[in-house]
């Protein structure tokens, strides 16, 4: 790979003092260093050569075609997460994967697709693109989400704003609906907020050294707010008791709504993290 590097589970991007890292599985990106300083969270618990089709715990998992639940006999948050992406292309700072249907995809949802999710790397910023096409003779629906990781040097010590007066679902108090009232958020307890239709960018302040992380999205109206806190993660066989310090999750995603996509058509689901 020109400007980086391949094996066969992991393609490794690096341009002008950043890097980048996806594993195939899920096609999700486990590292992201910009001024050699790691700015996604993966959690220690994972055990990346003997994953056995389960998800990685960190970084950027790819949600996709559901959210969360998605009933008996199919993969919480769907099926993209967990599956072997295919490797087209990795160059110049940007990978590309591929993701079609099959008999796997097809036995938990009956319907032909294409997913094809470029992860471009620049100085100071990772985009995500991913582009889902409907190669089926009848239309679907879908749901999309990007379950980020950010790593922060102390959950209780950032902030995150553009959410005041936005309705959001309270999954901490069973789906409550409540609408926010703070201009800047801070977490302070165990935090899962399903936020409808937020701005363009949000930012994430103190996250490592100081910096903000600046999160803009486009084709995802929602957004999701997560730390499990220190009781809540002792009930992820994935996750270490003590790392509820050191990540929140900030999950740009279509999730309160799906998505109608026809015949032949296509859907772009794209988020920009950058460091300022
Ligand atoms: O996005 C937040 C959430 O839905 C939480 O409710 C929690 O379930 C989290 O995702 C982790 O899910 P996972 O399947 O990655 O363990």
């Amino acid at each position: 790979v020109k400007g980086g590097s391949a094996d066969d589970d992991v393609v490794t991007l690096r341009t002008d003092g950043a890097e980048a890292s996806i594993h195939r599985q899920g096609a999700t990106v486990i590292s992201w260093k910009v001024g050699s300083r790691e700015r996604l969270f993966l959690s220690a618990a994972n055990k990346l050569d003997q994953l056995n089709g389960t998800h990685i715990m960190g970084g950027v998992p790819v949600v996709f075609p559901k959210f969360a639940d998605w009933g008996p006999n199919r993969p919480f948050h769907g099926f993209a997460r967990i599956s072997r992406w295919d490797l087209v292309k990795a160059e110049d700072g940007k990978a590309v994967f591929e993701l079609k249907d099959s008999e796997v995809t097809r036995g938990y949802w009956n319907h032909t697709f294409r997913l094809e999710y470029s992860v471009t790397l620049e100085s100071k910023q990772l985009r995500s693109d991913l582009r889902i096409f409907n190669t089926s003779p009848t239309k679907f629906n879908f749901e999309v989400l990007y379950h980020t990781f950010i790593r922060v040097q102390d959950v209780r010590n950032i902030t995150l704003t553009g959410l005041q007066g936005l309705e959001y679902q309270d999954k901490t108090r069973d789906f409550k609906e409540s609408t926010e009232t703070r201009d800047v958020l801070k977490i302070q307890d165990f935090t899962d907020s399903i936020y409808e239709d937020t701005p363009m960018v949000h930012n994430i302040t103190n996250t490592i050294d100081g910096q903000t992380l600046k999160l803009t999205k486009s084709g995802l109206p929602d957004l999701v707010v997560w730390n499990p806190w220190s009781e809540e993660i002792k009930t992820f066989s994935d996750l270490q008791p003590n790392e509820w310090t050191d990540f929140v999750c900030a999950e740009a995603g279509h999730v309160v709504s799906q998505i109608e996509l026809l015949p032949g058509c296509d859907y772009q689901a794209t988020q920009t993290l950058s460091i300022l």
